[in-house]
């Protein structure tokens, strides 16, 4: 569609409807409110504080999680989906006025290409969207690109096609300082599918070579997340394969490159909320990638299979915003592919889930804990973290959504709203645009 004249009136979700769909849903939602407020004045928590502390929170969105999904053996496209990164923007400010939460996009390229960086950093301004960690893609050949990475990028055996690649995460860093990004973060598919493909310390070698060029040009107050997965597309090995490999490069690059975890690129039953406070006692806790999975990998929406990780993740993350005083700053981010739903709604579910995990993570009794825990009282030091998450938090949330100028429902508003029928009107159908790997 190309950067136009923005009219504001045609903004997102028309205000009237937001107001309307608030009204049917007030009565109920201040009566839960001033319950849940009495709830936990009793445990000597003003719910005042955790709105606050909600209201505060921001996470970025994945402009590919704007697009159906898919997997390899096939994508079910959504009559009125975005067909380019402005369309996604409009999306994302909608998730973002419903919301309250997610102020940003993170955008990756080439998929999200354009001719005009300035033209698109004003009309994500226009949206209320600003733009979170840029994502390199060398996973895929792009059209016209000389050297192929299907036998790697960064860490390909040949060094014109490592240089190709640098020069690519180069351009994306070029891009971001435009938009006003402020990370890059680097996932590469590199790896091996035989045992003998390649040899594993040349590999991790000659990406570090790589990175250590990339990082040489980041800006000063730039930051760059390596986001390690365990597995695909590489299934014998993969060169950033867990969390011990990127915590060893980010060490070795210096302080401006930091982990980026994405919950769903762990081994089954690794327990993630100690990798998390692992990476943040050493500063190496750069970035998150929220999703859900049951099985592999970033699939699922967050807090969909297993809420419970995500609170115990939060629980870490509060935990070490507390010791860090201030300095501890992750850019959280999500990153989803939406497969069967529409992405708008899956995105204001995820939204709630993390805001709902966060919410919860605040009001773990963590004096009493830490008391119990000396006192190897087992069952009471456990109950401080189920109790918190057994707490209906739903009306503080609401109420940080409300303060936003958002909607109580999200979800029946948005429905209410019938945003993506009329977008279905006037977006071209593009059959074969998709997130890529998602
Ligand atoms: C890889 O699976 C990943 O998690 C990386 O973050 C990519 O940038 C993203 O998904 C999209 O493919
Ligand atoms: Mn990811």
């Amino acid at each position: 569609m190309g950067f136009v004249a923005i009219d504001r009136a045609m903004l997102g979700i028309p205000p009237e409807v937001i107001a309307k769909d608030n009204d049917r849903l007030m009565d109920a939602h201040l009566a839960d409110y001033a319950a849940l407020a009495a709830r936990l004045a009793r445990e000597n928590i003003d719910i005042e504080d955790i709105v606050a502390r909600v209201m505060a929170l921001e996470v970025g969105l994945p402009s590919w999680g704007m697009v159906s999904g898919g997997t390899r053996f096939a994508r079910f496209p959504l009559p009125g989906e975005p067909t380019d990164v402005y369309e996604k923007i409009e999306d994302c400010s909608v998730v973002h006025q419903l919301t309250g939460l997610t102020p940003r996009v993170s955008l990756h390229f080439p998929w999200d290409r354009t001719d005009d960086y300035v033209g698109l950093r004003q009309f994500g301004e226009a949206h209320g969207i600003g733009f979170d960690a840029i994502n390199s893609n060398t996973f895929q050949d792009q059209a016209g690109q000389k050297r192929s990475y299907k036998f790697g990028s960064l860490s390909h055996s040949q060094a014109q096609t490592r240089q190709q690649a640098i020069e690519h995460n180069l351009q994306c860093i070029e891009t971001g300082h435009i938009l006003g990004s402020k990370a890059i973060t680097v996932w590469i598919g590199d790896g091996s599918n035989f045992p003998g493909q390649s040899e594993f310390t040349d590999t991790l070698e000659r990406y570090l070579d790589s990175l250590r060029a990339i990082y040489r040009h980041l800006p000063h107050d730039w930051r760059l997340f390596i986001e390690h997965k365990m597995y695909e597309p590489a299934f014998y090995s993969t060169v950033v394969q867990d969390w011990g490999t990127s915590i060893l490069c980010a060490q070795t690059l210096g302080d401006k490159a930091q982990c980026l975890v994405d919950l769903g690129h762990h081994a089954p039953n690794v327990n993630i909320e100690m990798i998390v406070a692992r990476l943040a006692q050493f500063g190496k806790l750069g970035g998150f990638h929220f999703n859900d999975s049951k099985y592999g990998d970033d699939d699922l929406d967050s807090g969909s299979v297993n809420p419970f990780q995500l609170f115990l993740v939060f629980n870490e993350l509060v935990s070490a915003e507390i010791r860090g005083k201030g300095s501890f700053k992750p850019a959280y981010m999500m990153d989803q592919s939406h497969n069967v739903t529409d992405p708008i709604e899956s995105l204001l579910n995820s939204a709630r889930a993390i805001a709902g995990s966060y919410a919860k993570a605040l009001i773990v009794d963590r004096a009493a804990m830490k008391g119990y825990q000396a006192d190897n009282d087992v069952i009471m030091a456990h109950n401080c973290l189920r109790l918190a998450f057994e707490t209906d938090v739903r009306a503080a949330l609401a109420m940080a959504r409300v303060r936003s100028g958002g909607a109580i429902d999200p979800i029946a508003c948005y429905r209410a709203s019938s945003y993506r029928a009329l977008k279905a009107e006037v977006r071209q159908y593009n059959p074969n645009l998709g997130g890529g790997i998602v």
